[in-house]
C-alpha cells in the first residue's frame, strides 16, 4: 500500500489549506491516481487496521440497490449513520434537544456528545424496531444503490449494473462499460452527493479491471475503505463473468487529509506496510453474487498495525 502512503506525504508536502463544507478546514490537491494490481493481493490498509466486515457490507447494500439504514444497522454497520440522523433531526417530525451542527459539537463538548449519543441511540431503534419509521427516516434518498440498480429517467428505469455485467459477458472490448451515481436531477435530494461518481470497467487478458472517478476524498478515512470496496466490487463483477482479477485505478478530485487528522497520518506514514491479505468469496452454493451476505467474504492473513481513531467530519 506504499501507493497510499505516497499519496498522503504528497498532500502533506504540495496541498494547499483549504476551507470545506464541515468548517473543520483541510488541506488539499486536486487530481491523482493511484495503481492496484489486484494478482499482488487484496489492497486492504496494513498501516492501520481497517475493518473491512464494514466495507463488505456497504458494497452488497449498495449491489443489492438498497437505500435504506435499516439494513445496515442490523449488520451492526455504522458508516452511514450520521446521514441518516442528520435527515431525522433536520426534519419537522424531530422534537428532542437540539442538534445542530451535531457533528462538530459532539466532537468538541463532552456534555453535548452525551446527549447526542443518547439521540443517536433512539433513532437506531426505532429505525429497527417501527418499520413506518424506518421507511421514512431510515432512507438515505437516492445514493448509490438507487443509481446504480434502477437510475430512473421519465418512466424509465435502468439498472446500470445489470447492464454492466451483460455489456462485460457479451462485448469485452466495449468502452462503454461505465456505472454512474451522479445523477444531476437527483443530487439534492442525497444525504450525500455521490463521493464515488462514476467508474469504467476495462477487460484486457482475460482480467477484469475499474477505473474509479472520485471527486472528493477524505484520504485518512474515506478512501482506505474506498480503496478495499472498489477492489472488492472487481473481484465480484469478476467472479460473474468468469474473468481474473487486473488493476483497480483510483482517479482522485479534491484529495484532502482533514486539518485534525494531520497527527494521525504522520504516525501512519511512521508504519512500514506488511504483506496485503488475500480475498475469500465463499459462494456458499449460492449462484449470483447479489445472494452474498458480508458473512461469505472474508480476508485471509490480514496483519495491521493497530487502529489509529479520528473523528470524522460531517
Ligand atoms: N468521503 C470519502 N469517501 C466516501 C464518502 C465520503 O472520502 O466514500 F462517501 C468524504 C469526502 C469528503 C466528505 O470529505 O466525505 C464528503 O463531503 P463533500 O460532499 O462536501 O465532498
Amino acid at each position: 500500500m506504499i501507493q497510499y502512503l505516497e499519496l498522503c506525504a504528497h498532500i502533506i508536502e504540495h496541498g494547499t489549506v483549504k476551507e470545506d463544507r464541515t468548517g473543520t478546514g483541510t488541506i488539499s490537491v486536486f487530481g491523482y491516481q493511484m495503481r492496484y494490481d489486484l494478482q499482488k493481493g487484496f489492497p486492504l490498509m496494513t498501516t492501520k487496521k481497517t475493518a473491512f466486515r464494514l466495507i463488505a457490507s456497504e458494497l452488497l447494500w449498495f449491489l443489492k440497490g438498497d437505500t435504506n439504514l435499516k439494513t445496515l444497522i442490523e449488520d451492526r454497520n455504522p458508516i452511514w449513520d450520521e446521514w441518516g440522523f442528520e435527515r431525522w433531526v433536520k426534519s419537522e417530525e424531530y422534537t428532542g434537544p437540539d442538534m445542530t451542527d451535531f457533528g462538530r459539537r459532539s466532537q468538541q463538548d463532552d456534555q453535548f456528545a452525551a446527549v447526542y449519543k443518547v439521540q443517536m441511540e433512539l433513532y437506531k431503534k426505532n429505525i429497527v424496531e417501527d418499520e413506518a419509521f424506518a421507511e421514512k427516516f431510515g432512507d438515505l434518498g437516492p445514493i448509490y444503490g438507487k443509481q446504480w440498480r434502477s437510475w430512473t429517467t421519465g418512466n424509465d428505469s435502468v439498472d446500470q449494473i445489470a447492464a454492466l455485467i451483460e455489456g462485460i459477458k457479451n462485448n469485452p472490448d466495449s468502452r462503454r462499460h461505465i456505472v454512474t451515481g451522479w445523477n444531476p436531477s437527483e443530487v439534492n435530494d442525497m444525504a450525500l452527493p455521490p463521493c464515488h461518481a462514476l467508474f469504467q470497467f476495462y477487460v484486457a487478458d482475460g482480467k477484469l479491471s475499474c477505473q474509479l472517478y472520485q471527486r472528493s476524498a477524505d484520504v485518512f478515512l474515506g478512501v482506505p475503505f474506498n480503496i478495499a470496496s472498489y477492489a472488492l466490487l472487481i473481484q465480484l463483477i469478476a467472479i460473474e463473468c468468469g474473468l481474473e482479477v487486473g488493476e483497480f485505478v483510483h482517479t482522485l478530485g479534491d484529495a484532502h487529509i482533514y486539518l485534525n487528522h494531520i497527527e494521525q497520518v504522520k504516525e501512519q506514514l511512521s508504519r512500514t506496510p506488511k504483506d496485503l491479505p488475500t480475498l475469500h468469496i465463499d459462494m456458499n452454493g449460492k449462484s449470483t453474487i447479489f445472494d452474498l451476505t458480508y458473512e461469505d467474504i472474508s480476508v485471509e492473513g490480514y496483519d495491521p498495525y493497530p487502529k489509529i481513531k479520528a473523528p470524522i467530519a460531517v
